[in-house]
């Protein structure tokens, strides 16, 4: 027989779920309280070595409700950072995407997560395509919005959320403070695994995208849901499909990452530690 996972069936109440997983998670850490989250995607899982030190790491399948990583390169930890501030940070590197097909609870479960264990600022971050030409591979930059395009919410029923600033402007003045010459772009968040045809792409250039990903909007959603304070990052990995003439390759998108990583992860730790 096949267990039913936490997050699966229609009387389930994700937040009780979450309100779990929480207390296990302060459990395996030793960590009552976190007070900011982040969530590390491609290119930006070095920055937990340079935020502070690393007081707990937890296998995230070890805590109800988080799915077993579907990458391998996808970190599936979940660490505890005692901050230079005496902040708590709890570093996210298990991410379930909606692509995976387990429906968007298991996506934002890690959000939620770290809501009921106190966090009150969600810093999300990706690899991602730009529509921008001349955002290199290797470039950072802030998300200012975005469009959801997958058709999906992490809200259920007649859940009313408002998303005017849903990327903070403050945060985003923040990271501007530490690297001002960021740039930054309203982010599309297309279901994938593909990557978008080039009609796709200038699509999502017409309706007013510069960045396009498969994660972040709706996990976005789900933390202000949460009441959260949201910054969100995107590493340019590549240029979308059609925007460059190269065809996109999934090593060469790993590769940037891989390339731009110590500049990134210590723009992101001096970011947090600046909140
Ligand atoms: I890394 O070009 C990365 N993730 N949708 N399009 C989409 N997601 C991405 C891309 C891209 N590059």
């Amino acid at each position: 027989m096949h267990t039913q996972h936490p997050l699966d069936g229609e009387d389930v109440d994700p937040f009780a779920v979450a309100r779990i997983a929480a207390e296990q998670l302060a459990e395996a850490t030793g960590v009552e309280k976190h007070d900011i989250a982040l969530t590390l995607g491609s290119g930006w899982a070095k920055a937990a070595d340079l935020l502070g030190e690393t007081v707990a790491t937890v296998p995230a399948t070890e805590i109800y409700g988080f799915s077993a990583p579907a990458l391998t390169g996808h970190v599936g930890t979940l660490r505890s950072i005692l901050l230079p501030n005496g902040k708590r940070a709890l570093v996210i590197g298990a991410r379930t995407h909606f692509y995976e097909g387990h429906g968007v609870r298991r996506v934002v479960h890690s959000v939620r997560t770290a809501a009921a264990a106190g966090a009150t600022t969600m810093i999300l971050t990706n690899g991602a395509g730009g529509i921008k030409e001349h955002w290199t591979p290797g470039t950072p930059v802030l998300i200012s919005d975005h469009i959801n395009l997958t058709a999906a919410s992490p809200l259920e029923g007649a859940t009313f959320i408002d998303l005017t600033d849903l990327y903070s402007r403050r945060l985003r003045e923040v990271a501007r403070s530490i690297q001002p010459e960021l740039d930054e772009g309203v982010y599309v968040q297309f279901r994938g695994p593909h990557y978008e045809t080039p009609a796709e792409v200038q699509m999502a250039k017409t309706i007013g995208g510069h960045i396009v990903g498969m994660s972040t909007a709706l996990e976005a959603i789900a933390a202000r849901q949460a009441g959260m304070e949201i910054l969100g990052f995107s590493l340019i990995t590549n240029l979308a499909a059609g925007i460059s003439p190269e065809p996109l390759s999934h090593t060469e998108v790993l590769q940037a990452g891989k390339d731009a990583e110590p500049v990134i992860s210590e723009l992101l730790a001096r970011v947090v530690a600046a909140i």
